[in-house]
């Protein structure tokens, strides 16, 4: 198995953390590298259901190294809650290394984060999820941010600390009018928590190469989608990282040579939560059916997603963002018994014309009418599937439809959260 990136390739919860779980098994280091605790990855083995969030999906298997790149920020508080919970459950995280580099999301972000939302309109707000991963990337753009090092030193953070938060205290107090924070306090707790993470702060940068000069098999592992990148996504509806593929050289500290395979990972149909253009939402008892059928709500926040068809203008556009070299289409289950299906095969503007490539601008992408090529459904229940030749034939029919209007070998069908309701595509 050469060096896999993983992505998802609409607006996150395409099922990215099953396929990081599945691709694992044959995988010896599995690597985080943009986002933070903004990620919510279902993991379900047998009963057991784990959500992970800053903690790399390949954390059930005990001999992987789990690794947390420079490009991810870290909520110490979170990531500590998030290991005792795996270690209460039996998982070890003894081979979870973070990188020094990686910057600490500190208490003053997700306040700051929530303030900021609070005080935008309807038309501006971005429908964050309010743990501060804007406001301390900002930091990290701006050069005043706390890393991993810092924190696991503990006379350099309490300067640093006490200098950014004295700043952030005048910042909320100003411009929102909130409360100050006590620094002290702030302080104390986090000295805390560097302590307990000083054992697991190393150079991801120099593990990973080390690893892949050894022949190891490593594995990254995307959070968020394409459509919510940075440069590449719907701005300014988008988080503040890069989930694209071009994101985890920086964010892993590797070289662009060191990715052999691009794995997209996208759903059967499409969901989004937040704020933000979505051209094929369905608003009808059709969206609602698939809301309720495929449990669409946020990992994290618990927040509804918002649902509609499957856009093949924008797995074009992710085709070429990311290199995409194969596909893994999820939930093809939840499809079942909706009606005929629908696939978005262009946009049209209002003067006629066809548009078959992703606009850049949102502007433009709000004038854009779906144009839908509809597909018969089908009834059967097909998470008992466990070969692709299995499924009924309207189902096969309706991915090799998917396949030719996205330009990529779709290699995986998901029918199921579970790891054997993978179905490989030969
Ligand atoms: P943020 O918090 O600054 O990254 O939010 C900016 C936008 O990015 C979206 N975003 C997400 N979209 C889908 N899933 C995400 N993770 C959770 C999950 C979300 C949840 O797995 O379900 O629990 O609500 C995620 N994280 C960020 C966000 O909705 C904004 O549009
Ligand atoms: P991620 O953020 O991309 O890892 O995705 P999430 O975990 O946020 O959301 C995907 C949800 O769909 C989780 O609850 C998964 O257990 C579930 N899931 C993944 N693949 C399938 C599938 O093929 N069918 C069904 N019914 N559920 C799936
Ligand atoms: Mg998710």
């Amino acid at each position: 198995m050469p060096s896999k990136v993983v992505v998802g390739v609409q607006w996150g919860d395409e099922g990215k953390g099953k396929i990081i779980d599945i691709l694992a098994q044959e995988a010896q280091v599995v690597v985080r590298a943009q986002g933070g605790n903004n990620a919510g990855h279902t993991v379900e083995q047998g009963s057991e259901v784990y959500k992970l969030r800053t903690v790399p999906s390949g954390i059930l298997y005990p001999d992987t190294l789990c690794l947390v790149g420079s490009g991810v920020v870290v909520n110490p508080g979170s990531l500590l809650a998030e290991m005792d919970g795996l270690e209460a459950r039996g998982v070890s995280c003894k081979n979870l290394k973070i990188d020094p580099r990686a910057h600490v999301i500190m208490p003053w972000h997700p306040l700051i984060d929530g303030l900021a939302e609070d005080a935008r309109d309807a038309e501006h707000r971005i429908g964050t999820t309010r743990n501060g991963i804007g406001p301390c990337y900002m930091d990290k753009a701006e050069r005043s941010g706390i890393r991993m090092w810092d924190l696991v030193h503990e006379e350099v953070f309490r300067k640093k600390a006490r200098f950014a938060g004295e700043e952030k205290n005048r910042l909320i107090t100003r411009l929102y009018g909130a409360e100050p924070m006590d620094l002290d306090k702030i302080i104390d707790e986090y000295v805390a928590y560097g302590k307990r993470l000083a054992d697991h702060v190393e150079d991801v940068s120099l593990l990973v190469y080390n690893s892949y000069n050894e022949g190891k098999k490593i594995l990254f592992e995307g959070a968020q989608g394409t459509l919510l990148d940075l440069d590449m996504g719907t701005y300014p509806f988008v988080t503040s990282s890069h989930p694209v593929a071009g994101g985890f050289a920086i964010g892993a500290g590797v070289g662009p040579r060191m990715i052999d395979e691009v794995i997209g990972v996208a759903k059967a149909y499409t969901t989004r939560v937040g704020e933000g253009p979505f051209p094929t939402e369905l608003f009808d008892d059709v969206g609602q059916l698939i809301r309720d059928k495929g449990h669409e709500y946020g990992t994290v926040t618990g927040r509804p997603r918002r649902t509609g068809w499957f856009d093949a203008v924008i797995l074009r556009y992710a085709v070429r963002v990311n290199g995409l070299t194969q596909l893994a289409v999820n939930k093809l289950d939840t499809l079942a018994g909706v009606g005929d299906l629908k696939v978005c095969t262009a946009y049209r503007l209002p003067d006629g014309t066809l548009l078959r490539e992703y606009p850049e601008c949102l502007e433009v992408l709000a004038d854009c009418e779906p144009v839908y090529e509809t597909i018969p459904g089908f009834t059967e229940d097909i998470s008992g599937c466990r070969n692709f030749d299995e499924l009924p034939a309207s189902c096969r029919s309706y991915i090799a439809e998917l396949e030719r209007l996205c330009g990529c070998r779709i290699t995986m069908v998901g029918v199921g959260p579970g790891r054997d309701q993978n179905l490989v595509r030969e």
